[in-house]
């Protein structure tokens, strides 16, 4: 099953800007059972954009979310000590947004991490930064793969962020993006790709049809998981037709219930 983070509850969205700081508890729960409706298997949470109030925007936040919904939460700050005060208050196993290889954020967090029920996004990041080949990706994925299995998690709860990078920076980011892909996925069996989908497209106009195709090719190499927004009904359509195309939905089963309930048209 492809796993969606939705991605719309992140205070560098102008309109939950607004929500936060008025503590519009209404606007934050609508949005949040909407994406569940929608197909969100976890609501991703970002209340860094406010300088100076992460921590009581965060704690407001979850205090809203889990009030809207039951799903699991996608913490997403890199503070570790966002992270362990979030953690601390959520209901369900959270996915924790995220660990990278940066030399500052990297032994923190293991130690955050150590002995903790959580599954975890891993950023293909360092100190030399932005990966800049298919390698750079996939020796980064190698490390933290190991390393997270060196203190005890399952490949089922490392989620790798190869990094999408925009089109209209290099006309190679999205091979490179894709390429990985598939190179983590069959070399580091059991691990899941994911990561931040509309970057593909910044920059460049009519970025929902850049994103929704972009999304199918990706599935086509393996990649299981994204940050997206599951209120566009036209790439959540894409997602289910492409789960069946790949033979992921048996007897095209889900696809057929999709379409009975007008979520597929043509
Ligand atoms: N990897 C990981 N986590 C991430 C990212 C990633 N978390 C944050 C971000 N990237 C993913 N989340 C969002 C949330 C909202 C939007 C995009 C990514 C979004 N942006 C509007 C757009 O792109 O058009 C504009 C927003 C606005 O200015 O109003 O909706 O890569 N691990």
């Amino acid at each position: 099953m492809f796993t969606v983070i939705g991605e719309r509850i992140n205070t560098t969205l102008k309109k939950v800007k607004a929500a936060v700081t008025e503590r519009d508890a209404d606007y934050i729960a609508e949005d949040v059972k909407r994406q569940e409706a929608c197909g969100a298997t976890y609501i991703d949470v970002n209340a860094g954009a406010r300088i100076g109030h992460e921590e009581e925007d965060m704690k407001w936040l979850l205090s809203v979310i889990q009030g809207a919904t039951k799903l699991p939460l996608c913490l997403d700050s890199p503070d570790p000590a966002i992270l362990e005060m979030a953690y601390g208050l959520v209901e369900q196993t959270p996915l924790i947004n995220s660990i990278s290889l940066e030399k500052d954020r990297f032994d923190p967090m293991m130690q955050y991490l150590k002995g903790k029920e959580c599954r975890i996004i891993a950023l293909c990041m360092d100190d030399s930064g932005m990966p800049k080949s298919v390698d750079d990706i996939f020796d980064r994925a190698k490390s933290l793969v190991a390393e997270l299995e060196g203190i005890g998690f399952k490949r089922d709860d490392i989620f790798i962020d190869p990094l999408i990078q925009p089109m209209s920076v290099a006309a190679e980011n999205g091979n490179m993006a894709m390429d990985a892909v598939e190179k983590i996925m069959t070399e580091l069996e059991g691990v899941h790709t994911t990561g931040g989908l509309s970057n593909i497209s910044y920059g460049l106009p009519q970025r929902k049809m850049v994103n929704r195709i972009f999304l199918a090719m990706m599935m086509a190499r393996g990649y299981d998981s994204a940050i997206m927004d599951p209120l566009d009904k036209e790439i959540m359509a894409v997602l289910k037709t492409a789960d069946m195309l790949k033979g992921a939905d048996n007897f095209c089963m889900n696809y057929l219930k999709a379409v009975r309930a007008g979520d597929i048209v043509a």
